[in-house]
């Protein structure tokens, strides 16, 4: 991935990168209405009424809903091959362990890693990061070193960094954000010095939807020699993440947000960083041999994976990742910039209405603020008609003192939303303004 082309906007990225190629591809396309139709007919929670509307999902960034493909696998798993992994001798524990494997494996091709062995199963992005924050902070980081954080972050990119500070000595060092919501690319690197031993960065904002330039920030931060970390929870669900293109360290993301289940993530990390890190919890399957005067860990990534997996939902990641590659990480873009572009647009002229997050990059998260209501108010309201937006701090008190507001509702979409649910949206907004103005 080349500097200019990380700085556009993904969907012109899509189209030029389609247009430009020697040899003929598929033209890369939005969902189709039939699609998307044929798309929620694969999610059942998305079928019912809520509220005796029928529900319009828009907490997208919180966690998303989960395909039937990944149900149905998860439950044959439990009624058919379940056995634990790494240790039967018997068939049920090698199936099981030959269907863990595999989706190591599958996790690797996801992110276009080297090898699997650069695949950490965690419980998610959060455990991800506390990995990488415990284990490489402590014997990294020392007094007159700073950890570069961004004003986005979501707690779980701020906290373990500030605990790894408090630990080693080191100094929590935060890039500003602009007006719009994107991060200030000058103060930027003027804060870079070979100070600078760890870059933690969001690939997207979770509050504010910012898609920041990771490609060149790595490549800046890697020229005064930080180990470069990409908290890619909002990323990997909406876009095609290339690890070795973006020459990342390390990039974790969560299952739950990529239509699989809870309780496990992904931590990619480069090899030989990896082999160098000591563990972060011990127990059983991460060590070569044990005594009671010493013990001697496994080689990465077992050596990060102490104690039995969350076996069943490494198998319904797996099927999570089939589901979404079926539809194509490139169509997911096009398909949410369309809803993003159309549910601006649609908001912006709502009176009353301030859109907190307005760069020129941005995944579809709309997260807003009204001048006559709460927007506890917000999401109770909408719930009322149907539809559920998150409402609050979103896990980034900073980029809400940033901005002044105590909270924002945000409504996130997921390439299965669809152009009526932004109109339902839009009336339901226009609910909270009939009861607290008494306008229409
Ligand atoms: N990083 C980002 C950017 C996130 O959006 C989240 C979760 C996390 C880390 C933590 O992920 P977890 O799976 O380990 O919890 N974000 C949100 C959110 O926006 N609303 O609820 C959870």
């Amino acid at each position: 991935m080349s500097l200019s082309k990380e700085m556009k906007p993904v969907a012109v990225d899509l189209v030029e990168a389609v247009q430009m190629s020697a040899t003929p591809q598929p033209i890369v396309s939005p969902l189709s209405e039939a699609e998307v139709r044929s798309i929620r007919a694969d999610f059942p929670v998305l079928s019912q009424q809520v509220n005796g509307y029928p529900l319009v999902y828009l907490d997208n960034g919180a966690t998303t809903q989960k395909p039937q493909a990944v149900i149905d696998r998860m439950t044959r798993f439990y009624s058919e091959e379940y056995g634990t992994v790494r240790r039967g001798v018997y068939a049920l524990s090698a199936k099981a362990t030959e269907a863990f494997d595999q989706v190591r494996s599958q996790v690797a091709q996801f992110l276009n890693a080297a090898s699997e062995k650069e695949i950490v199963f965690t419980r998610g992005t959060t455990e991800a990061i506390n990995l990488v924050a415990f284990s490489l902070g402590n014997v990294l980081l020392k007094p007159g070193d700073q950890v570069l954080i961004s004003g986005l972050e979501h707690h779980a990119n701020i906290v373990p960094w500030q605990e790894a500070c408090a630990r080693t000595g080191a100094t929590l060092v935060v890039i500003p954000v602009l007006d719009d919501g994107s991060l200030d690319q000058t103060v930027f690197e003027g804060l870079l010095s070979p100070q600078t031993k760890i870059l933690a960065l969001t690939h997207v904002s979770n509050a504010l939807g910012t898609v920041n330039p990771v490609a060149e920030m790595i490549e800046r931060a890697h020229a005064v020699g930080a180990v470069v970390l990409i908290d890619g929870a909002q990323g990997a669900p909406h876009m095609s993440v290339d690890v070795q293109a973006l020459d990342c360290d390390f990039y974790a993301f969560s299952s739950h947000k990529v239509y699989g289940p809870t309780g496990v993530g992904v931590l990619y990390g480069k090899y030989n960083l990896l082999e160098q890190m000591p563990p972060y919890q011990t127990g059983g399957d991460m060590i070569l041999s044990v005594t009671f005067e010493k013990t001697t860990f496994a080689k990465p990534p077992a050596r990060f994976e102490a104690g039995t997996p969350a076996i069943a939902e490494v198998i319904g990641l797996g099927a999570a990742l089939d589901y979404v590659t079926s539809v194509g990480l490139d169509r997911i873009a096009l398909t949410e910039e369309k809803l993003r572009q159309e549910a601006t647009d649609a908001l912006s002229g709502l009176p009353g209405l301030r859109m907190i997050g307005t760069a020129s990059q941005k995944s579809a998260v709309l997260s807003f603020y009204l001048d006559y209501a709460h927007p506890h108010d917000i999401g109770t309201i909408l719930d009322q008609s149907g539809v559920a937006v998150r409402a609050g701090h979103h896990c980034a008190q900073p980029v809400m003192q940033r901005f002044g507001v105590p909270a924002t509702a945000r409504a996130s979409f997921s390439f299965y939303n669809t152009s009526d649910e932004i109109t339902r949206l839009v009336s339901a907004i226009g609910e909270v303004r009939r009861i607290f103005t008494g306008s229409v």
